[in-house]
């Protein structure tokens, strides 16, 4: 295949996954919702800035398993698999060449903490899942850490515009206590969903539980919902 027929088959896969989930994901309840919980100023989905339950932290916490993994970037890959039809395993430069995005966005944590304004700098992961093509069969990721750790979320919350994976944060490299050398985020969920260390997203067809999904917390965790646990 030559260069220009995988382009247009990423800008084709972009278009379907797009039309597929465009409608669900605006009805999601972080830019639907006619009563979200929170307060201050509106963010830019029209949320109030600061959830539910939440306060304000300039400090970045740490939380983990108890292990934080050292992976080198000469040894480090990500995994795509599961119901896609183009598997693949990138290495550094692999996604050092993909398209580079900055945004700024919050961070909102379950144990009540939220951090304003972070900038940001990594790949969308609507332009990692446009890569791979999912299958129509697909509903779901799962996203696994180097430390053992996952988490769920449904397509329509993963492809939106703001979740990024992440090797930038502040301006400076993601420490590795935050996950680095790349995490996930999503700003539009508790940050738990946000794989830290994150070494492979796998496409699903169907919803299954991931690590902290399976000891309670909660499966779609939206935080203008006060959506904590299950
Ligand atoms: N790989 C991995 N990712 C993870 C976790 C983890 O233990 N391992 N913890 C999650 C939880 S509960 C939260 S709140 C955020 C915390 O990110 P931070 O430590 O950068 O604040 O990462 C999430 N991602
Ligand atoms: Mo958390």
């Amino acid at each position: 295949m030559d260069t220009n027929e995988k382009l247009d088959k990423i800008i084709d896969a972009r278009m379907r996954l797009k039309r597929r989930f465009e409608e669900k994901m605006a009805q999601t309840p972080s830019m639907a919702d006619d009563k979200p919980r929170g307060s201050g100023p509106t963010n830019r989905h029209g949320m109030p800035q600061v959830p539910v339950g939440q306060t304000i932290t300039k400090k970045w916490p740490v939380l983990d398993l108890g292990y934080q993994p050292n992976i080198p970037l000469d040894k480090w890959q990500l995994a795509l698999d599961g119901e896609v039809e183009e598997p693949m395993r990138l290495k550094w430069p692999d996604l050092m060449a993909l398209p580079q995005v900055e945004d700024i966005s919050d961070f909102h944590c379950v144990t009540t903490w939220s951090r304003l304004d972070v900038p940001w700098g990594g790949i969308r992961f609507m332009d990692l899942a446009a890569l791979v093509r999912p299958k129509d069969t697909a509903t779901h990721i799962m996203c696994y850490g180097y430390d053992g750790y996952s988490t769920n979320i449904s397509l329509e919350e993963a492809l939106k515009p703001d979740v990024l994976l992440v090797h930038t944060a502040d301006g400076e490299p993601l420490p590795r206590e935050h996950g680095g050398p790349l995490r996930m985020i999503t700003p539009q969920l508790y940050a738990w969903k946000g794989a830290k260390w994150i070494k492979r997203i796998e496409f699903l067809a169907g919803n299954q539980l991931g690590f902290w999904e399976e000891r309670g917390y909660s499966n779609t965790a939206y935080p203008w919902r006060n959506d904590r646990y299950s």
